[in-house]
């Protein structure tokens, strides 16, 4: 599963993620804020000054902007398009536990069954386990039927997912808060800012865009059309391949002076392994605490629920690298995986911020534990 991983941070290439049909290139993108790229020229920081990478030469693609702002708003509240989005998943763990429980005692091999069936749903081992326990210390030995179950099911995993459930902290008086937004490529970090950054702008705040993700101008192109979209000031690299941490310090610097209240900072996913990924991440970090101390105020790993298991692996790896304070969990409607939840609130106990269940603004939404649960389950 780690080598599985890690070859997805191979390779510097362009990027090999299927992608959305291309769409005419915006305007040319803004002028780059005012001042040096690159603060400070303390030796320690300043990036080496090899040969600059050749500009992508790859034509510019980018997803397109239709399922934003002005669409009008899918059918049914937000509880109906979460379980339609965890459909897949429902259907998963819901047919294996009727057939396994249509009127039957609850003795020890029904449990085994249950315990296989939690894990085979991406639950994985430890909170199957925890579930399978409630189970045993409440229902042993009792006639249970398929509906029971579930709802039992329901609550145990409401009970694993209330502590993680917390909404992203925004602190306007940091003026800005900065949200550095990480993750392998192809998560949904670049839509999950786009996303954000347009619920932020609904609720009246400023934001900024930085483009961090320097090496592909598919990346920066890709921002700048949700940041217009969404009003937000957007900050582009001078140049392809420009120096992110460079880029992230002007852009903070910029937004204090221009007094924004969120600053989300969009990250490459893939360099050409995982050290210099690391490295590029840190000194991100490094350099933007010398404009603010206590910056980033959130750092925010996004995760695609279709790749199950390999998430828990995920965010193993980005916790080595940085301060990971919450997690984004999207295409949780896309995927029959939607356990794997369970198990990294399980394991890691991390906040889980927002879950993506669609393309749209309003499909990512704050966690909720019992509304995540049910759907999950498949009961209203
Ligand atoms: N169905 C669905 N698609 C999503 C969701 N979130 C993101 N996507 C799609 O996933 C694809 C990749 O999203 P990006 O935001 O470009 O991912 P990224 O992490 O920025 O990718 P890189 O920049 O390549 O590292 C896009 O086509 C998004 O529209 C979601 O919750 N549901
Ligand atoms: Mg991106």
């Amino acid at each position: 599963m780690l080598k599985n991983l890690l070859s997805r941070f191979r390779g510097a290439e362009p990027d090999e993620q299927p992608r959305p049909p291309e769409l005419p290139i915006p305007g040319p993108p803004e002028a780059p804020p005012p001042g040096p790229e690159t603060p400070e020229p303390g030796p320690a920081e300043t990036p080496a000054p090899g040969p600059e990478p050749a500009p992508d030469p790859t034509p510019v693609e980018i997803p397109p902007p239709t399922a934003m702002a002005d669409d009008p708003p899918a059918k049914g509240g937000w509880f109906a398009r979460l379980k339609a989005g965890l459909s897949r998943s429902t259907a998963k763990l819901t047919e294996s536990v009727t057939t396994l429980f249509t009127k039957r005692k609850l003795d020890e091999e029904a449990l085994e069954e249950l315990e296989e069936t939690l894990i085979a749903a991406d639950l994985g081992v430890a909170a199957s386990r925890r579930i399978v326990e409630g189970f045993r210390r409440t229902r042993f030995g009792k006639e249970v039927t398929d509906e029971e179950v579930r709802a039992t099911l329901a609550e145990e995993i409401a009970t694993i997912l209330a502590p993680v459930a917390q909404p992203l902290p925004i602190d306007t008086a940091r003026a800005p808060h900065v949200v550095l937004v990480v993750g392998v490529n192809g998560t949904g970090k670049t839509t999950t800012i786009a996303k954000l950054g347009k619920q932020y702008r609904d609720r009246g705040l400023s934001v900024g865009m930085v483009a961090g993700d320097t090496f592909r101008a598919a990346a920066v192109e890709q921002l700048q059309v949700w940041a217009e979209r969404t009003g937000a000031r957007f900050f582009p690299p001078a140049r392809p391949g420009a120096d992110a941490a460079g880029l992230a310090f002007d852009a903070l610097a910029s937004a204090r002076a221009e007094g924004l209240d969120v600053l989300l900072v969009d990250t490459a996913g893939r360099l050409h392994n995982k050290s210099a990924l690391m490295e590029e991440l840190r000194k991100v970090v490094r350099i933007i605490r010398r404009v603010d101390e206590t910056a980033p105020h959130s750092v925010l790993l996004v995760l695609d629920a279709t790749t199950g298991q390999n998430a828990v692996q995920q965010v193993k790896v980005f916790k080595e690298m940085v301060d990971v304070t919450g997690l984004a969990v999207t295409k949780l409607d896309g995927s029959a995986k939607g356990g794997v939840v369970v198990a990294l609130a399980q394991e890691f106990a991390l906040p889980v911020h927002v879950v993506g269940v669609g393309e749209k603004a309003e499909d990512l939404r704050p966690f909720e534990a019992r509304d995540f649960a049910r759907g999950l389950l498949g009961l209203d």
